[in-house]
């Protein structure tokens, strides 16, 4: 065959694998402006498998709902070290990227994972971690450091994650958790800050959902030995705050063996006290199972005595303390204590609160424990971290606006610094940089966060306000000062006149990711901590170490009135945002093809709407708005000098000479290219593609080419 012909042959076949694959950085798309383009090429790689796409450097990735075989050390060695676009792409590359960044450019780096429930969020953050603790190197005094980083999460997520309907596995804290390593690249330390635990989980599950994994675990997994001594029954049905979801046990879940990996994960981290970790479980499932009597005069009872019997064992308190604490509350009027009874409805909210307190606190103290089993031993140089946070939820309730809050948060992150890095790097490499419209959601976090005005001040204003103080009221409230809002909706209309399909107790918020709908109901007193004073002391005065030190004498004593749960979270993240802004960002965003939970099946309608509300369409457009494609001169160089006679084999002039030569060769015009102080810049995929396949079809001929010369000399 001639030639022409065999280059022909060439381009043919590179070009059916690209539409079989579509194309692995959606700036190479010749229609980016289109959506039915964008999620056309998703659902062809997602088709091959190719669960991984760029936009520019941000990863996109959809959750395949199967195992891969992408993920064994062989394709880890493959990322190492290899340039982003030189290999096809991967959660891996990302990582090893961000860790060559941080190493070279001597900076700490991020990686923050979104999208919604079940999109894979955890497990990207996961491999992330898996892929650090296997490349890099290990000095010898801290080997074990990458296991415990390693055992933490199961740990975490037996006491963090539960079933939800949209994912078995679903985290119901927000983790933000740092590596650091030392100047040679070793990770030396770890660290774990978490957020806003769903602490009502405890007490209350959907239908269809469950608690907490580690209620399960205990009782499938707990010898007989342990149960005994918590005087346990294995099947979780027996006990009030298992069985409202009706859903004990599921198919994707092993609960015994979980416990194994759990158990094993403590012995690594170097717990000592499990036995009094169980307790304070074993303890919360009889709290649940305490029951109450009314009396005559409306004051309340228990009723199962040998319950708060079992609870004084294993919160190590006082029954009769307990007893009391849990049915009176104590008020000071003119300078002496009064107790006052607590009616049947208040005894069981004062019971659940409980059970609420001990395990928050205890979820904090374990996360404690870890951060001090990862602190590092030696000198911190720089870090690498990632941010993996529970999504955005139509859901109503006051948790779930915080949620919400946040992502708002991280988004209004990512507008900032993408737009931002992409104009510095027009700036340093001297391009003319030309503005994209996008939508910036700044408005709506002013619209919860401003001083004042915003909707966590009037929450708290109502908070401390004295006196009486309702849900409704505070609904109004917002009525009165951002009625007007173009992203707050109530069922008052501007023209006085009610919005007939909107409750009376119902807001919603404009998010940028759609409308939420939240209904008022126990906003107000979930803001304020729910414990008594009186139940603060029985706890305070536990012989059960980590409940000792979940409780502090100090925190009763203290009877400044503490900040507001919505203002503590706010501030923390105003903080998560500052440590953030000053790292270098890199992003992976997380899809879900389908509600099911299916391999292989990909619900257009349920892509598309994430690829709108994870701002992917702006982001392309921000990232093409000059230029396409865009790769500094030593890798441009390196990739296609085989083309000009020239550059190849070797160019030995500059970098820069070097690459006009060979743009020159290939006859790129003006207008398709420009060259900046270290990158060219492309302006359209077809200007690459073309090179590409005429690299593609020169591969045959060059190995032909030396194997000749081979037999020649
Ligand atoms: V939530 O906001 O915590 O409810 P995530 O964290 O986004 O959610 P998660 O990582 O838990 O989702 O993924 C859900 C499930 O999808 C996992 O339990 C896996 O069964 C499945 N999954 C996710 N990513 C992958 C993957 N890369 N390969 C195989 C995956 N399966
Ligand atoms: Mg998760």
């Amino acid at each position: 065959m001639n030639v022409d012909g065999r280059v022909r042959l060439v381009m043919e076949s590179a070009l059916t694998a690209r539409d079989r694959v579509g194309v692995q950085d959606f700036v190479l798309l010749e229609n980016y402006n289109s959506e039915v383009a964008f999620i056309d090429n998703l659902r062809r790689r997602f088709r091959e498998n190719l669960i991984y796409t760029y936009i520019g450097s941000v990863l996109v990735s959809v959750n395949p709902y199967k195992d891969l075989e992408i993920y064994s050390k062989a394709q880890m060695e493959r990322y190492r070290g290899v340039s982003f676009y030189e290999i096809s792409p991967h959660i891996y590359a990302l990582s090893d990227n961000t860790y060559r960044a941080m190493r070279t450019e001597r900076k700490d780096q991020c990686i923050l994972i979104s999208g919604e429930s079940g999109a894979g969020k955890t497990e990207a953050s996961k491999k992330i971690l898996l892929y650090y603790t296997v490349t890099c190197p290990t000095g010898d005094h801290m080997a074990a450091l990458g296991e415990r980083l390693l055992q933490s999460n199961p740990v975490l997520e037996a006491f963090g994650n539960a079933k939800t309907l949209r994912n078995d596995n679903s985290s119901r804290f927000g983790k933000y958790m740092d590596v650091q390593f030392d100047f040679k690249g070793v990770p030396v330390g770890g660290h774990i800050l978490n957020y806003l635990l769903e602490k009502s989980r405890v007490v209350h599950q959907n239908h269809g959902e469950r608690n907490f994994h580690i209620f399960y675990q205990l009782l499938e997994g707990g010898d007989d030995d342990l149960l005994k001594s918590l005087e346990l029954e294995r099947n979780p049905q027996n006990y009030n705050y298992l069985v409202k979801g009706n859903c004990p046990r599921i198919s994707s879940i092993n609960d015994k063996n979980s416990w194994k990996t759990v158990m094993n994960a403590l012995l690594v981290i170097g717990f000592v006290e499990e036995e009094n970790l169980m307790n304070i479980i074993g303890g919360i499932l009889h709290l649940g199972n305490t029951q109450f009597g009314e009396g005559e005069e409306g004051e309340t009872y228990v009723t199962n005595e040998d319950q708060i019997l079992t609870l004084e064992k294993l919160f190590g308190v006082n029954s009769s303390a307990l007893t009391e604490a849990v049915t009176h509350k104590k008020l000071t009027a003119k300078g002496e204590e009064v107790k006052i009874p607590l009616n049947f409805e208040q005894t069981l909210s004062a019971r659940d609160a409980l059970a609420k307190s001990v395990y928050r606190r205890t979820f904090n103290w374990l996360v404690e424990k870890i951060n001090q089993s990862l602190a590092q031993k030696v000198m911190q140089k720089f870090k690498d971290s990632s941010c993996d946070w529970p999504t955005f939820c139509s859901t109503t309730g006051r948790t779930q606006f915080c949620i919400n809050y946040c992502n708002e948060k991280l988004q209004q992150l990512f507008i900032e610094l993408t737009l931002q890095y992409e104009q510095e790097e027009y700036e340093t490499e001297g391009i003319a940089w030309e503005t994209v419209q996008y939508f910036d959601n700044k408005i709506i976090c002013e619209l919860i966060e401003e001083k004042h005005k915003g909707i966590i001040s009037i929450m708290n204003e109502e908070c401390l306000r004295p006196g009486e103080t309702c849900d409704a009221s505070f609904l109004e409230k917002m009525e009165d000062s951002i009625g007007g809002h173009p992203h707050f909706v109530t069922h008052k209309l501007a023209n006085g006149k009610t919005r007939r399909v909107m409750s009376r107790e119902e807001f919603r918020l404009l998010h940028y990711a759609g409308e939420v709908s939240y209904n008022v109901n126990g906003f107000l007193d979930k803001n304020n901590d729910l414990l008594s004073r009186s139940l603060k002391e029985v706890m305070c005065q536990s012989d059960n170490q980590i409940l000792s030190h979940c409780f502090r004498r100090k925190e009763v004593n203290d009877q400044k009135r503490s900040e507001t749960a919505s203002t503590q979270f706010k501030n923390s993240l105003m903080k998560l945002m500052e440590i953030l802004m000053s790292k270098e960002p890199s992003y992976v965003r997380c899809i879900k093809p389908n509600d099911s939970k299916q391999p292989g099946k990909f619900d257009e309608v349920l892509v598309r709407h994430q690829v709108k509300y994870l701002g992917l369409m702006e982001n392309l457009r921000v990232r093409r708005a000059g230029f396409a494609y865009r790769r500094r001169f030593e890798a441009f160089l390196q990739r296609y000098k085989p083309l000009c006679p020239e550059t190849w084999p070797n160019w030995n002039g500059c970098l820069s000479d070097g690459v006009s030569t060979l743009v020159e060769h290939l006859g790129y015009t003006p207008e398709e290219y420009k060259l900046g102080r270290s990158k060219i810049f492309i302006r359209f995929p077809k200007t690459l593609f073309t090179t590409e396949d005429a690299l593609e079809a020169k591969k045959p001929e060059i190995v032909i080419q030396s194997a000749w010369r081979g037999m020649k000399g």
